[in-house]
């Protein structure tokens, strides 16, 4: 095989490689500025960002994610309303067959000054597997996302879709020290 057959196939292996999240803010949201940081960092992270942008509904977020076999949603809602736009979500998730989609959400969640921790027991109620406050450290939910990643799709974290969950294995991540708590799949128990 000549050299130059492997160097120009090189770009298509390392774009296989990539897990693809969605992201998008939720509702009736406006607020764009978190958005496209996030959308630069979780590319710099290495992940395929499909970016939904600004005022996006459930269930353009689950036909994104069943489109593109993504592996994660990342939901950001900042104007204060995002409990009502994000009820139901998981459960629309399962029904339209995403099983084993990971859901995250992130920003100011709540109106006013509720302590985080409420705020988080709340959308983990819903069923997000992790919720973060405004001022968290990306680093950090990037590494997370990786191990979720990891832990719910196993070694072949890039071939099995969202829609063939047979013989899958672990629906939970290991602890971390990120001000969250564990990954969990809440369907799962
Ligand atoms: C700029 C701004 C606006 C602009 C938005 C312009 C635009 N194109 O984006 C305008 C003027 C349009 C606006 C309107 C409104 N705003 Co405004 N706005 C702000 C302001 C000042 C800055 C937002 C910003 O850009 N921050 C900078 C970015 C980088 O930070 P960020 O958005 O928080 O995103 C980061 C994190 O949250 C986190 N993150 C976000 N999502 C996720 C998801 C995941 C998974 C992860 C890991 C992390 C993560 O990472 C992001 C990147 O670092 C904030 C106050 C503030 N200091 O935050 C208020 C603020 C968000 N707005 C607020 C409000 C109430 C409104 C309005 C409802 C006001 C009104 N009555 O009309 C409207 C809503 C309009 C709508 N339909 O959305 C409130 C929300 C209050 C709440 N949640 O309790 C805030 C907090 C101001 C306040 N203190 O009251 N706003």
């Amino acid at each position: 095989m000549q050299p130059e057959n492997l160097s120009n196939r090189e770009p298509e292996f390392k774009n296989m490689e990539k897990d693809t999240i969605i992201l998008g803010v939720i509702g009736a949201d406006c607020h764009s500025v978190g958005n496209k940081i996030l959308e630069l960092f979780f590319t710099a992270e290495g992940f395929k960002v499909v970016n939904l942008g600004v005022m996006v509904s459930q269930q353009e977020f689950i036909n994104a994610a069943i489109e593109t076999n993504a592996k994660a949603i990342l939901v950001s809602s900042l104007y204060g309303h995002g409990e009502i736009d994000c009820q139901g979500f998981r459960d629309l998730c399962l029904e339209k067959g995403l099983d084993r989609i990971l859901l995250y959400v992130g920003g100011n969640l709540v109106v006013g000054k509720t302590p985080f921790e409420i705020v988080e027991e709340k959308f983990k109620k819903m069923g997000f597997d992790r919720v973060f406050p405004p001022d968290v450290d990306l680093k950090k939910a990037a590494e997370l996302l990786k191990q979720d990643i990891k832990a719910r799709f196993g070694s072949d974290s890039h071939g099995p879709r969202n829609d063939d969950q047979a013989g899958q294995p672990e629906k939970s991540s290991p602890e971390t020290d990120a001000g969250t708590s564990k990954a969990r799949n809440p369907k799962a128990g």
